[in-house]
């Protein structure tokens, strides 16, 4: 393919709050508040749950602008707050790629939680990290993040190729197979079911 110098992107840097996961400059920012994801969670926690209607953040992305095309990488930053729906952990709303071939890497920066994930075939994986670990979401997996803090933020920065897209429609009608619900028993607060 012959190089058009009208489509060359600059390079450039910008900088990352390591403690906070903000993304300094060229980045946008959005917040998914608890009312825009209200079916991700089970019915009967959801009724129970006062201030749905309020404008509870679960989590907060910094996202590098870049054009959502073939050959880009973004970069990611993504700020999940503690906090529980009914015994489910806060969570993203979780997402297959629409391009189904592209993966993508997850670094935690700070916090711990379950990274859920499964393919259409039928196959499912659940991975426990924390601090400073390294995830690694193939081609072909739907993938949500769980944060299992009761009191801190679950920090992590990810990079995906920008012609993924993001298929959420798939899991909303799914939903995952994988459960990371609150549990006072265990040793480590949670249970996978
Ligand atoms: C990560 C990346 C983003 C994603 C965000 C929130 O930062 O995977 O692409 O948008 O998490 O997750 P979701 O899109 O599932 O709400
Ligand atoms: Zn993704």
């Amino acid at each position: 393919m012959s190089m058009n110098q009208s489509k060359i992107f600059h390079p450039f840097k910008s900088q990352l709050e390591l403690e906070t996961g903000k993304i300094g400059s060229n980045a946008n920012c959005w917040d998914r508040k608890l009312s825009e994801m209200t079916e991700i969670y089970d019915q009967e926690n959801i009724n129970n749950q006062l201030d749905i209607s309020g404008n509870t953040i679960v989590y907060r992305v910094y996202e590098h602008e870049l054009p959502y095309e073939k050959g880009h990488l973004i970069p990611v930053t993504t700020i999940l707050y503690p906090g529980r729906v009914g015994n489910q952990f806060f969570m993203t709303k979780g997402h297959y790629h629409e391009n189904r071939g592209t993966a993508e890497v997850y670094l935690i920066l700070n916090g711990e939680g379950v990274l859920t994930m499964q393919t259409e075939d039928g196959q499912h994986q659940e991975i426990e990290f924390s601090t400073e670990d390294l995830l690694y979401i193939p081609p072909f997996w739907a993938h949500r993040m769980v944060n299992t803090s009761i009191s801190d933020p679950l920090i992590f920065y990810g990079i995906y190729p920008a012609d993924a897209g993001h298929d959420y429609q798939t899991i909303v009608e799914t939903g995952f197979k994988k459960k990371v619900i609150y549990n006072p028993d265990t040793k480590r607060n949670f249970s996978i079911i």
